[in-house]
């Protein structure tokens, strides 16, 4: 697929980089934007020099939501039956570790996107909104849900219901971000936390992901027991043979991804 509205490239430190690719627009993630996105984490995901993934924008914007001129004439039935709500929601199956590096706008869709990550990297400058109340509608790609769990109701009633921005201090203070760092350097410190990953072994890293995102699904006794199992898991793999030997022989593991 070639990419108009995305740029691609693979670093050789094992990590995948997606940068949004429409300044004009503030980055607005338009359907053609989402379908080459989901084209993009498909292949990274299936890529074995691949072992984690940087999403992006640039320093103005990470993306300002959903591209609201390609929505504004559709109607319920459109909305409904839309088949780019599938590109939207493929990254919820990536099993690979996602990061955004976030500066600028994150609001709306963007904002939803950037929590459907695993971590988010943040500039000084990033501002965080669900502002679709402006529209007349509401957030609809989760943003009343994880919002509410990464801040709390107070903060996501006064975002989701007032418009208010959230500053990348205060998300940082309410836990939403990993991060703040200025803005020369965030999407550079996203990368080395990204490389830092990608060098792990990637099988532990895989099952780390899945058993943290049960934790928003499952009960505590039934999330105790999956992390148990995959835990028990992990003592077949080549690797947790090689990682528990390079630690006795004071040696860096050769992970092999088996
Ligand atoms: N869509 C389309 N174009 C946008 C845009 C957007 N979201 N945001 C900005 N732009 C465009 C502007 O139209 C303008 O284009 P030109 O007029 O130059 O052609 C250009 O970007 C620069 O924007 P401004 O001139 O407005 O720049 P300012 O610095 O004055 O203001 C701003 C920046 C970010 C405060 C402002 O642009 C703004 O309020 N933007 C809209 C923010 C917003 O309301 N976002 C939420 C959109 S609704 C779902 C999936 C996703 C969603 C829902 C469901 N499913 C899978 C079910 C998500 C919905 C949304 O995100």
């Amino acid at each position: 697929m070639e990419y108009q509205n995305i740029i691609v490239e693979t670093l050789d430190t094992g990590v995948g980089l997606i940068r949004f690719n429409r300044p004009k627009a503030l980055n607005a993630l338009s359907p053609e934007l989402m379908e080459e996105m989901a084209h993009a984490l498909a292949a990274f995901d299936a890529d074995e020099k691949v072992g984690a993934m940087v999403l992006t924008g640039n320093e103005r914007a990470f993306a300002a939501g959903a591209d609201i001129k390609a929505m504004a004439n559709a109607g319920m039935v459109d909305m409904l039956t839309n088949d780019i709500i599938a590109k939207w929601e493929y990254i919820h199956s990536v099993a690979k570790p996602i990061i955004a590096a976030v500066s600028g706008y994150c609001l709306g869709g963007g904002c939803e996107l950037a929590m459907s990550c695993d971590m988010i990297i943040a500039s000084e400058t990033a501002q965080f909104g669900q502002p679709e109340i402006n529209l007349g509608i509401i957030p609809g790609f989760g943003g009343t849900q994880r919002l509410t769990r990464a801040v709390g109701k107070a903060i996501t009633m006064e975002m989701v219901l007032a418009g208010r921005f959230l500053s990348a201090e205060e998300a940082l203070a309410h836990g939403l971000v990993n991060h703040v760092y200025p803005v020369e350097i965030y999407l550079e410190e996203a990368l080395k936390l990204a490389a830092k990953i990608a060098s792990q072994a990637p099988v532990a890293v895989r099952l780390g992901k899945e058993a943290v995102n049960k934790s928003f699904e499952m009960t505590l006794r039934e999330g105790l027991q999956f992390e148990r199992r995959v835990f028990h898991m992990l003592f077949a793999t080549e690797d947790q043979k090689e990682g528990m030997a390079a630690f006795v022989e004071k040696r860096k593991p050769q992970w092999k991804g088996r």
